[in-house]
């Protein structure tokens, strides 16, 4: 249950990130795949991240702290073809420097339900799994398909992305696998405790 969600700080590619928490959990995908609306819809409060109809409107790595106790943590998206190639490159950069401070203990990957991944999709999760970074695969938009085909529709783009052949359909607008993508964020809230937990006994 997320009882409470702050904005708690944005960073650039110089800025500090806030001292750390034992779980950290950031949102990567395409830009306009629907990262901030899925903020805003797990937390409730659909004034909390800024979306756009229009892609590349996350441009710094933003902190959001749920119930005092974990970071939610919204990034800018990859693959926004308008942008030019500078800010394409300090995008990239960002996000690198963020996933390579160590902080991020799991990244919930967004994919459209309805289309194949890109190459930046690609490129991300090859990434993540080079990098042993946890995930969970999330296809978002469902609401724009037929609902009987959901499940099978979201775990097609997770294979197609070379994943074990399983991701959570969600929409932000309907509310569709929010049930189940808050269970999961509180299965990783509790591993992240355990492991603190053993830490401070070694
Ligand atoms: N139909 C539908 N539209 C959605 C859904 N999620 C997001 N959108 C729309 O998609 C657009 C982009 O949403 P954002 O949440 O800003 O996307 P983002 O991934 O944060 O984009 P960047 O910050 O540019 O990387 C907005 O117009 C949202 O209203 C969804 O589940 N269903
Ligand atoms: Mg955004």
């Amino acid at each position: 249950m997320i009882k409470q969600a702050e904005f708690q700080t944005s960073a650039g590619i110089e800025g500090a990130y806030p001292p750390p928490l034992p779980c950290e959990i950031a949102i990567v995908g395409k830009s306009n795949v629907g990262k901030s609306s899925l903020i805003n819809c797990l937390t409730n409060n659909h004034k909390l991240a800024k979306t756009s109809a229009s892609p590349g409107k996350t441009r710094l790595v933003n902190f959001f702290l749920l119930n005092k106790t974990l970071y939610l943590v919204d990034l800018p998206g990859y693959g926004f073809a308008k942008a030019s190639k500078t800010e394409q490159k300090s995008w990239g950069e960002l996000l690198e420097r963020y996933l390579q401070s160590g902080r991020v203990r799991h990244l919930f990957m967004l994919i459209d339900i309805r289309h194949a991944p890109t190459q930046d999709d690609l490129m991300m999760f090859r990434y993540l799994i080079y990098y042993n970074i946890p995930y969970t695969l999330v296809a978002t938009k469902a609401d724009k398909i037929a609902k009987s085909k959901c499940r099978q529709e979201a775990n097609k783009r997770a294979k197609e992305l070379g994943a074990p052949p399983f991701a959570i359909p969600f929409s932000s607008e309907t509310g569709e696998g929010k049930a189940e993508l808050l269970r999961r964020l509180g299965q990783i809230f509790r591993d992240c405790m355990q492991i603190e937990k053993d830490s401070e006994k070694e």
